[in-house]
C-alpha cells in the first residue's frame, strides 16, 4: 500500500494487523505526478491523503491497482469515470468528519461576524490602547438567516448549531429537496438567486463539480446582501477569489470566513489576509485528533476490503461492482 502523506497511526495500525507492507511518502511537499505513478508501480493500493491529481493519465499508467482509497470526502481531485473504466474503486471518508467541519463553518461564520482574527492581530502589534464604545463592532447573528449552499449531512449539521445557537432560520439550496432538514430544522428550499439575496450568513457546503465551480462569482455577490458573511468549508474553487475581494472592496457584501482557497495554501500576501471581516483557516476542516483518527481508520478498512476484492464501506463509484460479483 503507498500511502502519500503521514495519517494518523490508527489507520497505520489496522494495515499493518492485516498484513500488508505499507509505504509511507514522509517529505513535507506534494508528490510530483510522476513520482506517484513511480511509487504505485509495485502498490496494490493506493492510500491518498491531500490533493493529488487522480485523473485518467495516473489511472492509465497504474490500472493494476486494485483500490485506490482517499483520506478524504471531496473526490474533485480524482476522474471517478477513469477510475470506473479500469475497474478501480475508490473509497471516501464520509459521515465521520461531518461535525469537525460543521464546527468549522460555525467558527468561521462566528469568528468573522465578530472580526476575531483581525483584532487578535491588533493586540499583537500593541495597537489596544483605548476602549471607545463604537470601535471593533461586529454584527450580531441572532434571528439572522443562515442559507445553506449543499444541503448534504455537513450542510445539515452546520445548519443545526446556528439554530440551536441563533434560532437562525435556515434557506438552502441543493440538486434535490431534502425532508430532513425541512422536517427537523424547518428548512426552506430555495432557488439561487433566492438563496443569494435572503441570506445574512451564507455557508458552502457542496462539492467542487464543473456545475459548482466558480459559482459565487462577481454576479452572485452582487445579489447579496451588504451586510452579509460568506462562508467556505467546502473548496475553494467554489468562489472566484478575485470576485470575493472585489466584493468585500465595494461593501457588496460584509465579510469572508475561509476554510478553503484557491490555490492552497493562500499566499501570506494575499490582500484578504489584512481585511478586518475576513477570517481565514488553512483547510482544517476536519482537522480534529478524533476525526483525523476516523478517517485513517475508514481509509484503511476501504483498502483492506478492496484487497479482500469486497465491496469497500465507503464507496464513490459503487458503478464499479455492477456486472461483477461484489465480496
Ligand atoms: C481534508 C477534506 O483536508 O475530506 C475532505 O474532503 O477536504 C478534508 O477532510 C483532507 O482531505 C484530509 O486528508
Amino acid at each position: 500500500v503507498f500511502i502519500t502523506r503521514v495519517i494518523p497511526q490508527a489507520g497505520l495500525r489496522l494495515l499493518e494487523e492485516a498484513g500488508l507492507t505499507i509505504e509511507q511518502w514522509t517529505k513535507k511537499r506534494n508528490l510530483t505526478p510522476a513520482e506517484l505513478v513511480d511509487h504505485c508501480r509495485d502498490a496494490d493500493a493506493l492510500l491518498s491523503a491531500g490533493s493529488s491529481k487522480i485523473d485518467a493519465g495516473f489511472l492509465a499508467a497504474v490500472p493494476h491497482l486494485k483500490v485506490i482509497a482517499l483520506h478524504a470526502v471531496g473526490y474533485d481531485n480524482v476522474d471517478i469515470t477513469a477510475a470506473t473504466a479500469h475497474g478501480i474503486p475508490i473509497g471516501n471518508t464520509p459521515g465521520v468528519l461531518t461535525d469537525a467541519t460543521a464546527d468549522t463553518a460555525f467558527l468561521l461564520m462566528l469568528a468573522t461576524s465578530r472580526k476575531a482574527f483581525y483584532l487578535h492581530k491588533k493586540i499583537l502589534r500593541g495597537d489596544w490602547n483605548f476602549f471607545e464604545p463604537t470601535a471593533n463592532l461586529g454584527l450580531s447573528l441572532e434571528g439572522k438567516t443562515l442559507g445553506i449552499f449543499g444541503m448534504g449531512s455537513i450542510g445539515q449539521a452546520m445548519a443545526r448549531r446556528s439554530k440551536a445557537a441563533y434560532n437562525m432560520p435556515i434557506l438552502y439550496h441543493n440538486r434535490k429537496p431534502c425532508t430532513t432538514a425541512e422536517k427537523e430544522l424547518g428548512a426552506r428550499y430555495v432557488s439561487f438567486e433566492t438563496l443569494l439575496r435572503e441570506s445574512d450568513v451564507l455557508s458552502v457546503h457542496a462539492p467542487l463539480t464543473a456545475d459548482t465551480q466558480d459559482k459565487f462569482n462577481a454576479a452572485a455577490f452582487a445579489q447579496m446582501k451588504p451586510n452579509a458573511i460568506f462562508v467556505n468549508t467546502a473548496r475553494g474553487g467554489l468562489h472566484n477569489e478575485p470576485d470575493l475581494i472585489s466584493a468585500l472592496l465595494n461593501h457588496q457584501i460584509w465579510g469572508a470566513g475561509l476554510d478553503v482557497t484557491n490555490p492552497e495554501p493562500m499566499h501570506p500576501d494575499n490582500v484578504l489576509l489584512q481585511m478586518p471581516n475576513v477570517c481565514v483557516l488553512p483547510h482544517i476542516g476536519s482537522a480534529t485528533v478524533e476525526t483525523r483518527d476516523a478517517m485513517a481508520i475508514l481509509a484503511a478498512r476501504n483498502i483492506i476490503a478492496g484487497l479482500k476484492g469486497e465491496r469497500l464501506p465507503a464507496v464513490v463509484n459503487p458503478q464499479v461492482y455492477e456486472g461483477k460479483p461484489a465480496g
